[in-house]
């Protein structure tokens, strides 16, 4: 009787235990797929599960805001994580999902983006993509939802901000297939998530992040946290992802939560 495959089985096993195994809930309309990812993850579901929907009724960006998704038009997806790594770190979560999207869009549509720190894709300083990450209690532990909206067409999207968003099909002149792109989004998150969880994880992140990104270094930009406005010339990432920035007076501000502005040399935004 002949020994069995014990080497190449060994290696089947090390694979799927090493990598993130992904499983897809697909959805018509949801109000939001962060809210289906979390309501999952609280009722248990595993590492890897992702929530598609082809509408949302009440898509959320960061601070209460609104994402616009219309139906059709853009990729509405959301991914439970549950990092076993520092708390620490969990910031640079929506960092790497950033890394993940570029990749992605440069993967499967051909498309150059931009990233503005922490959670914008841009193309030609407008949005084709926002980023939300939400951390959870479940009985599991507690658990990171990461929701992306990428916008394939612009057709469907209101007036209003025909000035600050773009898509995909406008940058491109193409129409691509949602399946093809959310292919190649959730190779680059797997990969991208084994990446960050190996002891030199943070630091290839924000390596791979700045090499993406025009705002990391050397950026003249206006940041409003909360009531504060910072006004100075980025300066590279701390190890948790937070945006240093040099004001005018020679004085590093380390910021952790705020929106970026790009300014000219004058102060208005460029
Ligand atoms: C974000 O917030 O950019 C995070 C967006 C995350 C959306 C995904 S979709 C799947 C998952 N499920 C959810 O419910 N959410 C996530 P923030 O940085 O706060 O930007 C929000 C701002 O972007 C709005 O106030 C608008 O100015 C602008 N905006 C809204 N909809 C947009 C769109 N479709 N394209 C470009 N800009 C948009």
């Amino acid at each position: 009787m002949g020994l069995p495959p014990l080497f190449g089985m060994q290696e089947d096993v090390t694979v799927h235990l090493k990598n993130l195994q992904t499983q897809i809930l697909r959805f018509e309309s949801l109000p939001s797929t962060n809210l289906e990812a979390a309501r999952q993850a609280i009722n248990g579901a595993a590492e890897g599960l992702c929530v598609v929907a082809n509408e949302q009724t009440s898509g959320r960006g960061r601070l209460e805001r609104q994402w616009v998704s219309p139906k059709d038009a853009g990729l509405y997806f959301s991914i439970v994580l549950r990092p076993q790594f520092e708390q620490g770190a969990w910031p640079l979560l929506t960092l790497m999902a950033a890394v993940a999207v570029s990749d992605a869009l440069r993967g499967a549509c051909m498309l150059e983006t931009d990233i503005k720190w922490p959670n914008d894709i841009l193309v030609g300083e407008k949005k084709v993509c926002g980023i939300l990450a939400e951390s959870i209690e479940t009985p599991l532990g507690r658990a990171v939802v990461v929701g992306i909206g990428i916008n394939l067409t612009s057709q469907s999207l209101p007036e209003e901000l025909q000035l600050e968003a773009t898509s995909v099909e406008i940058a491109t002149g193409r129409r691509f297939e949602f399946e093809v792109v959310l292919n190649a989004l959730v190779e680059a998150l797997v990969r991208l998530y084994e990446t960050l969880k190996q002891s030199a994880g943070p630091e290839t992140i924000i390596r791979e992040w700045s090499a993406r990104s025009s705002y990391g270094e050397g950026k003249l930009v206006r940041v409003i946290e909360s009531n504060t406005t910072i006004n100075g010339i980025t300066r590279g990432l701390e190890r948790d992802g937070a945006l240093r920035v040099e004001t005018y007076d020679g004085e590093i501000k380390v910021v952790r939560a705020g929106d970026v502005t790009s300014v000219r040399p004058d102060g208005n935004p460029s």
